[in-house]
């Protein structure tokens, strides 16, 4: 089965595959007013309702294929006490994570998953609304392209992610929970912002911001650097599942190999050659 761009996306509303375009030059103007302030984007109803009726088919068809886990981690994703640090600091300040992802090798060349993350027009919108030169899919074999799948009574909880940027399409949400919270920019190079981090590891409010997102909304979000969660499904709701795609600014970056462990419950070669020979770009904690 083959798609077309003008299949999923609404091009009347959102031409991305004409840049010169006033409705190509509205849509950047507000995705970086958003990125600019709160590190965070929200394009309303980009994907039609053909376009999402495709995308929650492919999820539910593959949604055998996701590795759910549950871990009590740290917003970096470890899982074990660390002495150089307090009881009460992030480092050592363990919360549920009890969601699964689809990995990327379960998407085909044909699906319209796989046909969005990659499509050249699709890259270049977003790296200009990101305002960055060059926008690459995440070369990791099975984070850069994921579904995130809260069955009922699971939560994401708060963490950072390793990749610089995430872009997420919300294709079915829950009827009750499942809403995704961060504070914008609570950390920078230089900076790991270790005392907001814990206020909010312990329930704090301050700088949480709780996003409207409905489905077929398109989310572009800077995860490394803002703190993120999605709250725990109501146990009696329906799942929810969000279409994960993650982009770096550099190619062929590849995840962690314990992290990939942890999430997806296996390694690829990708991984262990990668962990030989790092592609980082900055020196904050994973
Ligand atoms: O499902 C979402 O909206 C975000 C999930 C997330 O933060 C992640 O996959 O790292
Ligand atoms: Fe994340």
């Amino acid at each position: 089965m083959t798609v077309s761009l003008g299949e999923l996306v609404d091009l009347d509303r959102y031409p991305i595959d004409q840049p010169d375009s006033p409705g190509y030059q509205a849509a950047v103007g507000h995705a970086r007013d958003g990125l600019r302030s709160v590190g965070c984007a929200v394009i309303k109803d980009l994907v039609l309702p053909d376009g999402l009726t495709r995308l929650g088919e492919e999820i539910w068809d593959r949604k055998d294929t996701t590795h759910f886990s549950t871990q009590v981690i740290n917003p970096y994703f470890h899982f074990h006490h660390n002495d150089e640090y307090a009881d009460d600091h992030p480092m050592n300040t363990f919360l549920e994570r009890s969601s699964g992802f689809i990995p990327g090798d379960s998407w085909e060349d044909t699906t319209a998953m796989r046909f969005l993350f990659e499509h050249p027009a699709v890259t270049s919108f977003l790296a200009d609304c990101l305002e960055i030169p060059e926008l690459y899919p995440y070369a990791d074999p099975l984070a850069g392209l994921t579904a995130n799948i809260l069955d009922p009574g699971q939560q994401f909880t708060w963490h950072f992610d390793t990749n610089e940027f995430a872009v997420t399409v919300l294709v079915e949400e829950a009827d009750e929970g499942g809403l995704f919270e961060y504070v914008p920019a609570i950390r920078s190079d230089g900076d790991e912002g270790f005392t907001h981090i814990q206020q909010v590891l312990e329930g704090g409010r301050t700088g949480v911001h709780t996003l409207d997102l409905r489905p077929g909304d398109l989310q572009i979000f800077r995860g490394r650097y803002s703190l993120h969660s999605v709250s725990r499904v109501a146990s009696d709701s329906k799942p929810r599942h969000a279409a994960i795609f993650a982009y770096t600014e550099q190619p062929d970056v590849i995840g962690r190999l314990e992290r990939t462990q942890q999430l997806f419950g296996r390694v690829l070669q990708a991984h262990i050659d990668a962990e030989e020979q790092r592609v980082r770009s900055d020196a904050l904690i994973d």
